[in-house]
């Protein structure tokens, strides 16, 4: 069966297009800071999302047809599935997908038959690739559906979940190698508590970071040389979660000796539910050697949950592409966690969601090499901290004064001007006049 027929092959039409079906500002050959676009921003396809989710809420059922032609539940609809993600990728010019084990194939009772099937459909995924430029670019297992899961994987209380978390972590990075993965996820999605009254916080912490170092020694004997991410959040579906931001889950990841085999993948809409904002949390991994990957989506500040919109703030996106300007790229790329919203539930809204996307980070990656070009913001930044450069400033930073030396030069200088303004409202504007001038 052919998938999407009616859709064409999405070309760049540039910032005029009114065409729904055209990139408006994504233009992959279009060299940026010596790069083309599509070197900067390795796009990737969520298989859940995309080709699972059908709209069911808390509060109704599906909305849109996500069988493909084929039966819901059976491997012709995990195969319809693969069909229609490589036609979708194909046309938008997508060249990698993210996977959990059980987006792939319906899980079965047991293990033994759900590998079989894994086997099956990842030999289907490796055909499929032939031929095209299409790879995986993280694979991850899903420990957080299946009520077995709900004291956690790595967390729970039962040494048998433990064992069964760990196959199936065994799988997953099997299957990412077979697809030529260059990540593995573990997003901790019930990693965490409700309440302390019966929970050994310790305990657990300790057996998450064990089963991250069997997954290590595991992937490394198999030959994974990509990186593994921690993707941090601060709840949901867990009141607490362990991998809160990205400074606790680097304070996890150096305090059990995982930093030189994990990286972060910095999920926008989870750095919003943790208080920050999308850059703050891409900054703190990048300024620890940790920015890895991206879950490219957005949330709602008037909602607290995790809406995982498709992406079109282009300021946020503009400060994300700053960052991974700065930080001279990602080994990851960019993944669209993102939904389409309930009622666009056509086969149309995926493309014009990717469309979107796609556009957004593009914007925000144009526009960001455009601030670092202006000069101004770095220009700033270097003034402000000028005092460190000479006398007492240039002995602080070279770690070559003590306390008793700063404090006699204290009492001679009496008390100290000032700091120079912080100049922010100048700053924002000179943001503006490079989005929009
Ligand atoms: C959940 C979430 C996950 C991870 C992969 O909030 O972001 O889909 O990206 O398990
Ligand atoms: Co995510």
């Amino acid at each position: 069966m052919q998938h999407f027929e009616n859709i064409p092959v999405i070309r760049y039409e540039g910032p005029t297009s009114k065409n729904p079906l055209a990139f408006k500002f994504y233009d992959p050959a279009r060299v940026v800071m010596g790069k083309p676009m599509r070197e900067h921003l390795p796009f990737a396809m969520a298989w859940w999302h995309n080709l699972c989710a059908a709209g069911t809420d808390m509060f109704g059922r599906d909305t849109a047809d996500k069988s493909f032609g084929a039966e819901k539940g059976t491997m012709e609809h995990a195969k319809a599935k693969v069909d229609a993600g490589f036609a979708f990728m194909q046309k938008l010019g997508i060249r990698y997908f993210c996977f959990h084990d059980v987006d792939l194939v319906p899980e079965a009772d047991d293990i033994k038959e759900t590998n079989r099937r894994l086997d099956e459909i990842s030999d289907y995924i490796l055909e499929k690739m032939q031929g095209t430029d299409i790879r995986c670019l993280w694979g991850t297992a899903n420990m957080f559906s299946n009520p077995r899961y709900m004291n956690g994987a790595g967390s729970t209380n039962s040494a048998e979940v433990f064992c069964f978390a760990a196959a199936q972590i065994k799988k997953a990075l099997d299957l990412t190698v077979k697809l030529g993965g260059r990540g593995y996820v573990f997003w901790g999605g019930r990693e965490g508590y409700e309440t302390l009254l019966n929970t050994d916080v310790k305990f657990e912490q300790e057996n998450i970071a064990n089963l991250m170092h069997m997954a290590v020694d595991y992937g490394r004997s198999i030959g994974f040389t990509g990186d593994f991410y921690i993707e941090p959040k601060p709840k949901e579906p867990m009141k607490h979660q362990y991998d809160f931001d990205a400074a606790t889950a680097i304070g996890f990841l150096r305090q059990y000796g995982l930093d030189k085999d994990f990286k972060l993948n910095i999920e926008a809409n989870h750095a919003t539910l943790a208080g920050h904002t999308f850059q703050h949390d891409l900054r703190i991994s990048a300024i620890n050697g940790m920015l890895g990957s991206i879950d490219a989506n957005q949330g709602d500040l008037l909602l607290g949950w995790d809406t995982d919109e498709f992406p079109f703030n282009v300021y946020d996106a503009t400060m994300c592409m700053y960052e991974v300007l700065k930080n001279g790229g990602l080994t990851g790329g960019f993944n669209f966690d993102s939904k389409t919203r309930r009622p666009s539930n056509t086969d149309e809204d995926m493309f014009h969601a990717y469309i979107l996307g796609m556009d957004t980070f593009a914007l925000g990656l144009l526009k960001a090499a455009a601030l670092i070009e202006d000069g101004r913001l770095d220009a700033f930044l270097a003034e402000r901290y000028a005092s460190f450069r000479t006398g007492v400033g240039a002995k602080i930073r070279k770690h070559e004064t003590t306390l008793l030396e700063l404090s006699a030069i204290a009492e001679q200088m009496g008390a100290p001007a000032l700091p120079s303004s912080g100049r922010q409202e100048y700053l924002e504007s000179v943001v503006n006049s490079i989005l929009f001038g």
